[in-house]
């Protein structure tokens, strides 16, 4: 049978309202909650609506099951598209993902994400940018892109820009995953409440100010190891080049030299475009930062790491991609800064 069911298809994103709260449930579990561009066509409508809506004071935005806020975009979706050389997703998924992400950093009510497991990527461009963000111990945070042959996007080269000292280029570099004290310490969080909280404290903001709801639930994460460590953080990711970087950590003991063995397996090409994205980027608004990733992506997506990097890592999973350039001492700088060149036609706007 071809007919029509007449069950609708099962949602992606799920709108309730509560109180005065917007309430927004990502709802693809069985993917880790991964972002669709049908989920992004859904979103930002809705958050353009309750802006203006009077009857909601506050937004909240979790994931569905016990695992994921959200793994990242649905890279796969997007590979599948540009390998078939059918480019309008590796063009509109980002596009409007991006604008997403900048609607979120200048939401004017309160925005709040529950990162109650595993926010990567994409679930972090949906949850940073927002005015609140409450880790619970089960939240594990990063930044993993070089590990796929992308960089830090959503608005990577802003947030990770505001990170304490070379915490930033620390995160983006290596895709480090990080808990509870560190995300907050690393800028990425605002509150640490239990998990076996969170549905008193979604409870309170429901009908309290997110303020005062938030000051009632939050504890104490405890000591940041990031901090322990941001001495050689900082000396280790002061080069201002990735051979530089690498080099540098091979002074900084078991600790440096792991890390350096780690860059060693990212994308070269991951690798120097995410630190000239990060100088580049150093203290712009966030419309510059998106703009210059949306130059940054399309270049990517025109190139080979991506592909084969989602292949080593989402579809054979033999997790050993053959990069091409193979080492950062055949990345021709020169190719990189032409990644940020103006589009010949397409380039991100932003228009309310
Ligand atoms: C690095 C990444 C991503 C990743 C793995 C990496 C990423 C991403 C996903 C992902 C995970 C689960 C899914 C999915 C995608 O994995 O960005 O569709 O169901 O989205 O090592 O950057």
């Amino acid at each position: 049978m071809h007919s029509k069911s007449a069950a609708p298809a099962a949602p992606e994103i799920v709108f309730e309202r509560r109180g005065r709260l917007g309430v927004v449930t990502l709802d693809r579990p069985k993917a880790l909650n991964a972002l669709t561009l049908g989920m992004i066509r859904e979103l930002d409508p809705m958050l353009r609506q309750w802006a203006h809506d009077h009857g909601v004071q506050a937004v909240v935005i979790r994931g569905a099951g016990e695992k994921a806020f959200c793994a990242g975009g649905d890279v796969r979706a997007v590979y599948e598209a540009g390998r078939r050389g059918t480019d309008v997703l590796t063009y509109e998924f980002f596009f409007e993902e991006y604008r997403l992400n900048r609607r979120i950093n200048r939401f004017t009510k309160p925005y709040i994400a529950l990162l109650d497991g595993i926010a990567m990527g994409g679930g972090l461009g949906l949850s940073v940018h927002g005015r609140y963000r409450v880790v619970t111990e089960r939240a594990t945070v990063a930044m993993p892109e070089s590990a796929i042959g992308l960089f830090p996007d959503v608005g990577g080269s802003w947030f990770l820009d505001r990170a304490p000292g070379k915490v930033g280029a620390y995160l983006g570099l290596t895709g480090a995953r990080v808990k509870g004290a560190d995300i907050i310490y690393a800028g990425l969080a605002t509150h640490y409440v239990p998990s076996a909280d969170l549905p008193a404290l979604l409870e309170a903001l429901s009908h309290t100010p997110p303020e005062a709801a938030l000051h009632r639930f939050a504890q104490d994460p405890g000591p940041a190891p990031l901090a322990a460590h941001r001495a050689q953080i900082d000396r280790a990711f002061a080069p201002p080049t990735a051979s530089g970087i690498i080099a540098a950590l091979g002074k900084e003991g078991a600790w440096g030299q792991a890390l350096a063995a780690d860059l060693a397996k990212k994308s070269p090409t991951s690798l120097c475009a995410t630190l000239r994205l990060l100088q580049r980027h150093h203290r712009h608004e966030i419309e510059d930062c998106l703009k210059g990733e949306f130059r940054l992506v399309q270049r990517f997506m025109a190139g080979h790491d991506f592909y084969e990097g989602i292949r080593a890592v989402l579809i054979d999973k033999d997790h050993a991609p053959k990069w091409n350039p193979a080492s950062i001492e055949a990345v021709d700088p020169a190719a990189i800064d032409a990644m940020f060149e103006p589009l010949e036609s397409g380039e991100l706007t932003f228009e309310d």
